[in-house]
């Protein structure tokens, strides 16, 4: 009735509302209204509770760890992914990831707290933890992004260690792509392995954490949606936060993570708010049947959802109940 009232009541002009400065005021206590922090009982609340893109049981077990322990989601969030990022044998992710098409392996993650700051690194080269230097951007500088250069020389300062990236796998594999294939922007839709992770700590506190080499034999310089704040990741601690994976440009261009969260604000659960932001990207995108987009979602309740394009997609869970690899639908 409110949200009635101020939509029709906003449909008048800037003079009029000048004018009349009850109605403004009116209209004031109804947009706050309309705009009233979304606070989910804590009453059948499912904490600590962790969840990662694809089913990456040794992330969600270390994150489990930590909750398990009483330590915080972000600890939580970034020890997790950091699993993935050692794992050599996930070439999307950290050392041994796929290069770009002149050969260098370039990283991507972001971080978000709680509080709501956030720390993302972008074009990384030559570090092993991106996720641990988006965290130290997040907590020891006054900016939230770092790209290329700058981020390597930030995290020398850190302490981070030089590291070759380009495993002789992802480099003979790379070698015979210069001569086999051309370059093509889609990612084959089984070939996604960027860990995306949510979780929710004892106290009821959410962080989120996205880390990823990126698209496989990009274009030198390319930035997906994983280290984009709004886009690959986004927490809300009054709501919830959302994850991507997949072909990062169709994540950007519909800002999937913040959408999601918005969504859930609204009163959608974690399911729905991840089918209609697939569907935003179906509904622009007439060859959706050829790429992979995949959400996953968790409210301040516990609850949990995914959605993707392609068969094929799912997440791994770790609450009090135990571990579960839980598929997701999806589109097509
Ligand atoms: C990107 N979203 O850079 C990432 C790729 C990805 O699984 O998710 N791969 O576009």
């Amino acid at each position: 009735m409110q949200r009635r009232k101020f939509i029709q009541k906003a449909g008048l002009s800037v003079t009029a509302l000048a004018a009349v400065p009850l109605l403004a005021q009116e209209i004031k206590t109804a947009h706050q209204n309309t705009h009233k922090p979304f606070h989910l009982t804590a009453k059948n609340t499912i904490a600590p509770l962790t969840i990662c893109t694809w089913n990456f049981h040794n992330a969600t077990s270390k994150s489990w760890e930590i909750l398990k322990a009483g330590g915080s989601a972000l600890d939580a969030v970034e020890q997790g992914v950091m699993i993935e990022e050692s794992d050599l044998s996930n070439q999307t992710v950290g050392k041994g990831g796929r290069p770009d098409r002149d050969g260098h392996v370039t990283l991507d993650a972001c971080i978000m707290d709680p509080k709501g700051n956030c720390g993302a690194v972008i074009y990384l080269k030559n570090i092993a933890h991106p996720i641990q230097v988006a965290r130290k951007v997040m907590e020891e500088t006054p900016h939230v992004m770092l790209a290329g250069e700058g981020a390597e020389q930030f995290a020398y300062e850190m302490g981070f260690k030089k590291d070759i990236l380009l495993t002789p796998q992802s480099k003979s594999e790379w070698e015979a792509w210069k001569v086999t294939s051309k370059y093509s922007p889609i990612i084959n839709i089984e070939n996604h392995d960027t860990i995306g992770m949510l979780a929710i700590d004892k106290n009821g506190d959410i962080s989120g954490a996205c880390t990823t080499s990126g698209m496989a034999y990009k274009m030198a310089g390319r930035v997906g949606d994983s280290p984009l704040i709004g886009a690959g990741l986004f927490v809300d601690n009054e709501i919830g936060a959302a994850t991507a994976t997949g072909v990062g440009e169709e994540v950007v261009k519909t800002v999937g993570s913040f959408l999601i969260v918005e969504l859930m604000r609204q009163g959608m659960s974690p399911q729905e708010a991840c089918e209609e932001a697939v569907m935003r990207i179906v509904k622009k995108n007439p060859s959706y049947s050829d790429f992979q987009v995949g959400f996953i979602a968790l409210n301040k309740k516990g609850d949990t959802g995914a959605y993707c394009i392609q068969p094929g997609f799912s997440y791994s869970y770790y609450a009090s109940s135990g571990q579960e690899n839980r598929p997701a639908t999806s589109y097509i």
